[in-house]
């Protein structure tokens, strides 16, 4: 299980108590000022450094750290539970790529607006059964090394959807729960200009 992570050390200790068993954390610290790193490691994790800023890079440097066959990659800000990964794992069992359909309660409006049009762009023009972004997934490891995702910022995600359409791979969606973050700030879409940037991210990709 791969946790990017760029100051969360507040919402780490909730998200690691939660960890269904069986499963080894890689927790990649992007960067961060606060103690990130030692409360991951406190909490049993393995603890990888990536300096090169983006939500991207993190994730791509734990999937080459990751030495399982089947890796699952979630947020630690707290707004994401552990424990949903078990169902997109067992979704493998007939798919290549299984990602969760966040509840959308507690989104912002722009971003879940801009999450819509998306996903009724992947539906559409890459066929992908999905009604969001798949930002928490599971999927195995050299298969996903294979595929070669690129972007390394906040495109990641989407363009990890549409090289797997390319591909041909099987993809499903599952529900998830989705809450605010238990603590810290958002890097991304809590704030207008950082939704800004994703979806012009995001729809280079596309
Ligand atoms: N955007 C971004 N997120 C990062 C980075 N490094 C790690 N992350 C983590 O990626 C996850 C998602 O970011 P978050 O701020 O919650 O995005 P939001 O939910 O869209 O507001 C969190 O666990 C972040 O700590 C980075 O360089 N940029
Ligand atoms: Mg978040």
């Amino acid at each position: 299980m791969i946790i990017p992570c760029m100051n969360e050390a507040g919402s780490l200790p909730g998200v690691l108590g939660r960890i269904p068993d069986g499963y080894h954390v890689v927790v990649v610290d992007n960067n961060s000022t606060d103690d990130t790193a030692e409360v991951a490691r406190a909490h049993g994790a393995t603890v990888v450094g990536e300096t090169v800023p983006g939500y991207g890079s993190a994730v791509h440097t734990g999937v080459l750290a990751a030495e399982t066959e089947v890796i699952c990659v979630l947020d630690g800000d707290g707004s994401m539970d552990p424990q949903d990964l078990t169902h997109l794992v067992a979704a493998l069992e007939g798919a290549d790529l299984a990602v969760g359909r966040r509840a959308a309660g507690h989104s912002p409006l722009h971003a879940r607006i801009g999450n819509a049009g998306l996903s009724l762009r992947l539906r559409t023009k890459y066929k992908l059964p999905v009604h969001d972004l798949g930002a928490i997934r599971a999927v195995r490891r050299q298969a996903l090394l294979d595929l070669n995702v690129t972007d390394r910022r906040s495109g990641y995600p989407l363009q990890l959807l549409v090289l797997a359409s390319k591909a041909g791979w099987k993809v499903v969606e599952r529900d998830v729960s989705y809450s605010p973050r238990t603590a810290g700030t958002s890097k991304v879409s809590g704030s207008f200009k950082g939704t800004v940037v994703a979806v012009r991210d995001f729809w280079k990709v596309l």
